[in-house]
């Protein structure tokens, strides 16, 4: 018998978990006023005293954490747990030198095992599946975010990482993986290589996808499920917060369950950040209240959707947001890494090009594809082409060494790429979201 959830909190009633939230708020900025003095200091200059803070109301007295912030305390500057507690560090894909670095005790990395297991149950997973994870292990939070949440349901792990699509293919049919879990990009593209290698879905036995990381469509999720003959489920995170498992889908297939007894969301004005009525687009922003290495006092994820608390279909209880609408800052998501124009522009002019560059983002057959155009200055422009392809190629490996994917680079004549009076338009995005 399926489970119909895998933990009864999922539909506790909301007084209760408002009182989870409120406990949880109380110890977490009492914890991060103890022990970051990034926050010690925020609070003592706005007059903040952790014995104020008693309940989820008295949220919005709270001051906003930025990514900024992360990148200011670098590398572990955040933490509220001695090293000594702490058991992994991931960091955020696709950043800077200064990267996002995050931290998990035991007790975060059980957390998270409960939130992906959580996650996996509502997609149709138990004890008797294969989950196939396609997700990148690595530094990345994808794959061993997922690993954790299907061994604790007790499926049968195939860390397969992503590459080598053949072998991907064999270990479909060969070790019969009922869940497969990666980026939507990586399941259309599986997908599709399932249907040129002429395999028919009688020869494969999946059944469900947990996909997530990046956005994607509902025309997306129909493709998707047709040629792999599955359902498949959104799951949504950051690694500051967590990894993926923040919130994820049920059954019904409208909107993404958040774990609340860990998180509390809120939705706000990007612009003027004021808290918004349920309902209201705008920007989601999260305070961890069971972390310990890395507890967030109103973090700011910068992605724009809304929340709702309609009784939902599955019977759970916990807060749904949408589906993600967009960004608030110029953050790409390219394969399911994150990418800032600003660290192309600062790997440009570190290697003495001009700062005029585009990015060209487009989508061949199923995989998102990045060329940079960048300008030469008038001294290179007569220069033999041998020492121009000997730029591209120092280019695109720096390129590629700091946002962790590889780009194609094309050096053009000066003044051919267009200026503009005002914000200067530093992306060609031409992907369509299928
Ligand atoms: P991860 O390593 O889990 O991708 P990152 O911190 O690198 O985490 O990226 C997090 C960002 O990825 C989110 O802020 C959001 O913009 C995007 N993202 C993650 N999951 C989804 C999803 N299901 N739908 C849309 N965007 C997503
Ligand atoms: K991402
Ligand atoms: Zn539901």
């Amino acid at each position: 018998m399926k489970k119909p959830y895998w933990n009864p909190m999922e539909t506790a009633p909301l007084h209760e978990i408002r009182a989870m939230q409120s406990l949880g708020l109380s110890r977490t900025v009492r914890r991060v006023y103890e022990n970051v003095p990034f926050y010690h200091k925020k609070f003592d200059e706005m007059g903040i005293r952790p014995d104020d803070i008693r309940s989820v109301d008295d949220l919005a007295k709270l001051p906003f954490t930025y990514k900024q912030d992360l990148r200011d305390n670098y590398p572990y500057g955040l933490f509220a747990a001695p090293m000594d507690e702490v058991v992994r560090i991931h960091a955020s894909s696709g950043t800077t030198g200064k990267q996002t670095v995050v931290g998990y005790t035991q007790h975060d990395l059980d957390m998270w095992a409960e939130c992906a297991a959580r996650a996996l149950t509502a997609a149709g997973a138990d004890s008797s599946d294969f989950v196939h994870v396609s997700y990148g292990y690595g530094l990345f939070t994808g794959g061993l975010g997922l690993h954790d949440g299907a061994g604790k349901i007790g499926a049968s792990v195939i860390p397969a990482s992503t590459g080598n699509t053949k072998r991907q293919l064999q270990i479909f049919r060969d070790f019969h993986s009922t869940v497969l879990c990666c980026t939507p990009s990586y399941a259309l593209f599986l997908g599709e290589a399932l249907r040129d290698a002429g395999i028919p879905l009688s020869e494969i036995s999946l059944k469900y996808g947990v996909f997530g990381a990046e956005p994607w469509t509902e025309e997306m999720r129909r493709r998707i499920e047709d040629l792999l003959g599955i359902k498949a489920h959104d799951i949504y995170g950051l690694s500051e917060i967590m990894g993926p498992g923040v919130s994820y889908e049920c059954g019904a297939q409208k909107g993404m369950h958040i774990n609340e007894d860990f998180f509390i969301a809120e939705i706000i004005d990007p612009d003027t950040g004021e808290v918004l009525p349920e309902g209201s687009t705008g920007e989601l922003v999260f305070t961890t209240i069971a972390k310990e290495a890395l507890p967030l006092i109103r973090y700011r994820t910068r992605d724009i959707t809304s929340l709702t608390r309609e009784p939902c279909s599955c019977g759970r209880t916990f807060v749904k947001m949408n589906k993600i609408m967009g960004r608030s800052d110029d953050m790409l998501i390219i394969r399911g890494v994150n990418v800032f124009p600003s660290q192309i522009e600062s790997v440009l002019l570190d290697l003495g090009m001009p700062p005029h560059y585009l990015l060209v983002v487009d989508r061949k057959g199923t995989l998102d594809t990045l060329e940079v155009l960048v300008e030469m200055d008038s001294s290179m422009e007569f220069d033999a082409v041998r020492l121009i392809e000997q730029k591209e190629k120092e280019i695109r490996r720096a390129v590629e060494s700091t946002i962790g994917i590889a780009a194609k680079i094309t050096l053009v004549s000066p003044n051919t790429i267009e200026r503009s009076e005002g914000k200067s338009k530093r992306v060609d995005d031409r992907r369509k979201l299928v």
